[in-house]
């Protein structure tokens, strides 16, 4: 099995409706391995840095106050494909347009509260993964399970 890695949190609205637990699920039961995660409460000025391919955009204030707002569950997640498959576990940015299925879709309504974030792509995934953790923090080991995940 690879290292791929991507960059996954929970906003402070899934945290507080109480879906950290089952968010974590969809990624522990398709097989990915969990390799970092912590909790924290990000600084306005570390949310601007977190999507600051956004600043500009006409949400971008009230989506980095939001952010900054409580809790997050900032994860590092691994596996085979997992930066474009976790995008498709995660579904599309509007809750209007994600599929039922996906997290957003089954747990989401509003773009504004779509309660996870996860990279976009390799070059993000790495920039993220960076910005929220210390190398140290990533955790090399074998999960039993890789023997029956990949071929
Ligand atoms: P994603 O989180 O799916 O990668 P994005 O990177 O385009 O989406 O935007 C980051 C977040 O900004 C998104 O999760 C919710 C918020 N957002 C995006 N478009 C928005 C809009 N039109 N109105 C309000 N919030 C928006
Ligand atoms: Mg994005």
């Amino acid at each position: 099995a690879e290292l791929e890695r991507t960059f996954i949190a929970i906003k402070p609205d899934g945290v507080q409706r109480g879906l950290i637990s089952e968010i974590i699920n969809r990624f522990e039961r398709k097989g990915y391995k969990l390799v970092a995660i912590k909790l924290v409460i990000p600084t306005k000025e570390f949310a601007e840095k977190h999507y600051d391919d956004l600043r500009g955009r006409p949400f971008f204030n009230g989506l980095c106050d939001f952010l900054s707002s409580g809790p997050v569950v900032a994860m590092v997640w691994e596996g085979q494909g997992v930066i474009k498959y976790g995008r498709k576990l995660i579904g599309a940015t509007s809750p209007h347009n994600s599929e039922p299925g996906t997290i957003r879709g089954d747990l989401a309504i509003s773009v504004g509260r779509n309660i996870i974030h996860g990279s976009d792509g390799p070059e993000t995934a790495k920039a993220e993964i960076s910005l929220w953790f210390k190398p140290d923090d990533l955790i090399n080991y074998t999960a039993n399970a890789e023997k029956w995940l990949y071929e």
